[in-house]
């Protein structure tokens, strides 16, 4: 069996009171953690680097899809074999990462991703359904997931839609690559969502799966 080399991508925006617990509970599970500090105005990037993370930070805000790429791009310079993408607002537990990590190293997924057991959002029942119908998936929104190398350099990028960290997996599943999902808990999150109040994360939710929608019909053509 080849040596796994795991690298988590964490993007992290303003997680200064939980990234410390998030690192020092994720470095148990995987070789290294790469943090993608999304010009957070707290103390997310010291207490980062100070936990020892390699903290990649951004001078203006990108977005989630951008960080998590740019967090691809570093693990991928790295040598990572499998890519995990982790949370930092402490709603994910690191004690779930061996079963969405394991079906790949026992070559039976070429993605794994977490399935929660509610979502906070109507939008995001919305792309479930849809993920649901079109790939199979009951959770494309899930934070936690895992992503065999292969897959990446395949298809060379991690996102190009502002998907919501959905399109790799759509991707994927279009070149015929193996999905698998594992049922996760969520944590309650103790402060405000980052991707901003209801209406505004409902809006960003429902044009991701706009763009994922165009793109599939453009795509097929
Ligand atoms: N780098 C970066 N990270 C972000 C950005 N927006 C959100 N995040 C991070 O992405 C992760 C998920 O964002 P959350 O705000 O927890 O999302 P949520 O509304 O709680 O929704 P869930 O996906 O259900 O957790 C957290 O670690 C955030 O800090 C961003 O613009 N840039
Ligand atoms: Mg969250």
């Amino acid at each position: 069996m080849t040596k796994q080399k795991i690298i988590a991508v964490i993007p992290a925006l303003n997680e200064e009171k939980t990234i410390s617990k998030v690192i020092k509970g994720v470095k148990k599970y995987v070789d290294e953690i790469v943090l993608v500090d999304d010009a957070s105005t707290d103390k997310t990037k010291t207490i980062a680097q100070k936990d020892g993370a390699i903290v990649i930070s951004h001078s203006k805000n990108m977005g989630y899809d951008k960080a998590i790429g740019a967090g691809f791009i570093l693990a991928s310079k790295r040598g990572a074999t499998i890519i995990l993408t982790f949370d930092g607002d402490g709603q994910h537990n690191p004690e779930d990462i061996p079963k969405i990590i394991s079906p790949i190293i026992d070559g039976k997924a070429d993605i794994v991703t977490g399935k929660r057991p509610h979502y906070a959002r109507i939008t995001e029942y919305l792309f479930a359904f849809i993920a649901k119908i079109k790939i199979g998936i009951d959770d494309p929104l899930c934070g936690l997931k895992a992503y065999h190398i292969d897959i990446y350099n395949d298809i060379g990028y991690f996102d190009k839609l502002s998907s919501i960290g959905t399109q790799l997996m759509f991707n994927a599943k279009k070149k015929g690559y193996k999905i698998v999902q594992r049922n996760i808990d969520i944590n309650e999150r103790e402060d405000n969502s980052r991707f901003g109040e209801k209406l505004k994360a409902n809006w960003k939710i429902f044009k991701a799966i706009v763009k994922i929608i165009l793109w599939i019909i453009i795509k097929k053509k």
